[in-house]
């Protein structure tokens, strides 16, 4: 062991070289980003170091792997998360101070990787770092998209998108393998034969592309288990380029390389809002084949050609049904390149998969149009139509007669495939990510799936890693959370049940309100810096950042606003502790109602941040851009915590998780975790509002809701919807909002309403009312915030992937 003084010193040098091996230029001489590439240099050695050393503990161990299957990994920056998983964040901050560097404004330099949209991404992120930590082997695939999700742009109010060319300056944390690299076949024709007595399907006329990997080293929190996050890169294939030169088509040949290179160009931007685009299957083929080839090839050169023992080896997690085209990709490995027959093949296929569903809503659920399919993957078609004819013949045994439930439950149906049904009959095991969901999963998204097939349906609810969302984001927290309970609580989430005995303990009430309140002077800072908005950080912050959607009920937020704005305008007596709400969210750049309601938003935001006459009492900000790295800004800043999905609607919700873990309240409606949240916390510590699941569901069934009857009945809620339409926000453009208006009160064609933001506006009212009263207490305040800390550790990834490991996975 070296000491600390030792350390900083290798460090430095370490450092000094690598600024003037890479730039020729000394530390006083080079700029802030060369400083960062090449502290990130020095520190991405030291994790490739690990890996070398890991792999090298692993070698002949035989242990089961997980491969984790996901379209996104939204992993944020990973210089800060690295140095915390090495150990030596302290030692670099000091040697950084020692050359006169702040590490915190270098690390602002890093792209934040944003290969994802929102929460199904940012779990699978969580879960390769609780997979590391809890020393599982683990390998996540996924695609080396060239852009992440657009950069949002705020022009005049309106979301502009921008493209993110992350990989523009390279980046010191993948390993390229072109070794490795596996060949993907899309189109052409299925040619049948005969020969040894059974039948041969061979793949000819088809176009090839080349899925190069590259491979991020995951570390894990002092644990010495360095997983991979494995993404696939689409490169055009030598050979065809070649043949095409050959014949002086220099041309062709370039664009032959543009057509196979534009599969890993760009992340698709829909969230929960599905485009059935034939290159996002393309999309969805590309990785999972290659990903699956690699897979078997590993398992064959570790264990031969016993593949009765597969799925004693391997499981493969699909996140949700993007990957889903991985369960016949296996079966054509086994059928075609490894000669099994369709037993053999079905029973591995089927133990090896298990699939997580992370929506309910109708629209989201992804079918992909037959002929399109049958197009691209000819024999890929073939195989799931055998599929289905199986499943069909074993639905008939259990339901004679029953035509129209065969036909509902069919995975081939009007003329479209549907990818849930392939994943719940392909898979040994379907979970949703919170209990409710799970239930609605069971009850009626796919209620006769789950009498068909009762065992394979479980629940395991979300959860976050705490390494990132409160040690990195929030050291202060974390120093005090440690300071009172010891560090156990990093790596044993549980522990932080232990900070409960403090709830009433003055010097922790205190300390933990000094630390929100220089949390909330530096992102008062960045608004300023940003928004030109001066905030006041002795008001309440109260924070909703996330996708933009309606189910999510932005509207109802801001419409609550306008709301505060009018007492405040009209009734001199009103009381209203001062408040700041803040807003973050990208809206997938198709979807128009969610833009309007950005602008919206900052029209708003306008009319209320420059009216002298309320003292500041109110102030609206949008943070442009919103991703990982700006979630761990803002959510450690955060009085109160906008979790208000219409009930049903939101799968779990994860950003819930990470406001209680850094003692934010919660106002939100009895949606996907926010129940779990309810029951873990006590009524008393969450402020809940709206109709629950049940009611909305009853109301979708029977149709009497009648919002243009809540809208007469509530004069406050008929000022604040007229003004959308009457010029009040926006009196250059009276009509802007009449989309919103007329959707709230009449519908487009179907439902009016059909978020019930009008029906829960008075209750959410009120409990926007109980913030105002009890946050002037701040004894009772900040007790609450500290029962919400003590009681969060239930919502850690490391929960949750232990508990997918009992249940499903079964490693080690
Ligand atoms: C599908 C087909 C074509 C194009 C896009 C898509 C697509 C892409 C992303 C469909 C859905 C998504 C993302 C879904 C998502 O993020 N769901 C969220 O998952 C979280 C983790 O489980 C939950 O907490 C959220 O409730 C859920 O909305």
């Amino acid at each position: 062991m070296i000491n600390n003084a030792e350390q900083k010193k290798l460090f430095r040098v370490a450092l000094e070289t690598k600024v003037q091996r890479m730039f020729g230029r000394t530390i006083r001489g080079a700029s802030e980003d060369q400083i960062f590439q090449a502290i990130t240099q020095v520190v991405s050695d030291l994790v490739k170091e690990q890996r070398a050393y890991s792999r090298e503990l692993m070698r002949g161990h035989h242990e089961k792997e997980l491969y984790y299957l996901s379209m996104e990994f939204l992993m944020g920056r990973a210089l800060g998360n690295n140095l915390i998983n090495l150990g030596i964040e302290d030692l670099v901050v000091e040697v950084c101070q020692d050359l006169g560097l702040e590490l915190s404004e270098l690390q602002e330099v890093e792209p934040d990787p944003g290969l994802g949209n929102g929460g199904l991404g940012r779990l699978a992120a969580c879960f390769m770092d609780s997979l590391a930590s809890l020393g599982h082997k683990a390998t996540g695939c996924g695609i080396r998209y060239e852009y992440g999700l657009f950069q949002q742009k705020i022009i005049d109010g309106y979301q502009v998108e921008v493209p993110d060319p992350w990989l523009e300056n390279g980046t010191s944390w993948e390993i390229a393998l072109p070794e490795e690299t596996e060949i993907v076949k899309f189109g052409g024709f299925v040619e049948v034969k005969e020969g040894n007595g059974r039948l041969i399907y061979e793949h000819k006329g088809y176009q090839s592309v080349r899925a190069v990997p590259y491979e991020m080293p995951i570390l894990g929190y002092q644990s010495d288990v360095v997983n991979s996050l494995r993404l696939w890169a689409a490169r055009a294939t030598k050979h065809l380029d070649m043949s095409l030169f050959g014949q002086g088509k220099y041309l062709d040949a370039l664009e032959e390389k543009e057509l196979a290179e534009v599969i890993s160009k760009v992340l698709y931007p829909d969230d929960n809002h599905p485009e059935g685009k034939a290159l996002r299957l393309k999309q969805q083929y590309f990785f999972v084949s290659a990903s699956m080839q690699s897979i078997v090839r590993k398992f064959r050169q570790q264990y031969g050609s016993s593949f009765a023992q597969f799925p004693e080896h391997v499981v493969v997690h699909i996140n949700d049904t993007h990957p889903a085209l991985a369960i016949p990709e296996l079966m054509r490995i086994l059928l075609d390149d490894e000669g099994l027959d369709w037993d053999q093949a079905w029973k591995i296929t089927k133990s090896t998969f298990a699939y997580t569903n992370h929506t309910i809503m109708e629209e989201a659920l992804e079918r992909w149009p037959e002929g399109l399919f049958r197009d691209l993957l000819p024999r890929l078609w073939d195989i799931v139509y055998e599929i289905n004819e199986r499943f069909c013949a074993d639905l008939w045994e259990r339901y004679p007669g029953d035509w129209d439930r065969i036909a509902r439950m069919s995975i081939i149906s009007n003329h479209e495939v549907k990818m849930a049904h392939l994943c719940i009959v392909g898979s040994f095991s379907v979970n949703g990510v919170a209990k409710l969901h799970s239930q609605i999963l069971r009850e009626q998204v796919f209620a006769e799936f789950s009498e068909f097939f009762p065992e394979k349906f479980t629940n395991v609810t979300n959860g976050v890693t705490f390494r990132r969302f409160l040690l990195k984001a929030n050291p202060s927290l974390a120093d005090l959370v440690t300071e009172r309970i010891g560090s156990g609580w990093i790596k044993k989430p549980e522990e932080l049940a232990k900070l409960l005995p403090y709830q009433t303990d003055q010097g922790t009430q205190q300390a933990l309100a000094h630390i929100r309140h220089a949390n909330k002077l530096s992102l008062a800072n960045y608004i300023s810096g940003h928004n030109h908005v001066r905030v006041d950080p002795n008001s309440i912050f109260d924070v909703q950042i996330k996708r933009l959607h309606e189910y999510k009920r932005q509207l109802l937020n801001i419409l609550h606003v306008l709301y505060l704005y009018n007492r405040l305008l009209d009734d001199p007596k009103f009381e209203l502790y001062p408040r700041t709400f803040i807003f973050g969210a990208k809206a997938a750049p198709g979807y128009g109602t969610a833009k309007l309601i950005i602008k919206l938003i900052h029209d708003v935001a306008e009319r209320i941040n420059n009216d002298r006459s309320i003292d500041d009492r109110l102030k609206v900000v949008f943070i442009e851009n919103y991703r990982v790295s700006l979630a761990e800004a803002i959510i450690p800043a955060a009085d109160v915590s906008e979790q208000i999905s219409t009930a049903g609607k939101e799968a779990s919700g994860t950003g819930n998780m990470k406001f209680m873990l850094n003692g934010a309240l919660t106002i939100g409606t009895l949606d996907g975790a926010n129940v779990e949240i309810d029951q873990a916390v006590g009524r008393d510590n969450i402020f809940l509002f709206g109709l629950s699941a049940a009611e909305t569901n009853q109301y979708y069934r029977d149709g009497t809701y009648r919002p243009y009857e809540v809208y007469m009945a509530d004069p406050y809620l008929k000022q604040a919807l007229d003004q959308l339409v009457n010029g009040f926000v926006n009196a250059q453009h009276p009509s802007l909002y009449q989309e919103l208006y007329q959707g709230l009160l009449y519908g487009h064609g179907g439902m009016a309403d059909p978020y019930f933001v009008l029906k829960d506006f008075a209750s959410y009212r009120q409990a926007h009312e109980a913030i105002n009263v009890q946050y002037q207490q701040p004894e009772l305040w900040w007790k609450k915030a500290i029962i919400n800390i003590g009681n969060a550790g239930h919502f850690s990834s490391d929960r949750t992937v232990e508990e997918y490991n009992q249940r499903i996975w079964k490693l080690r």
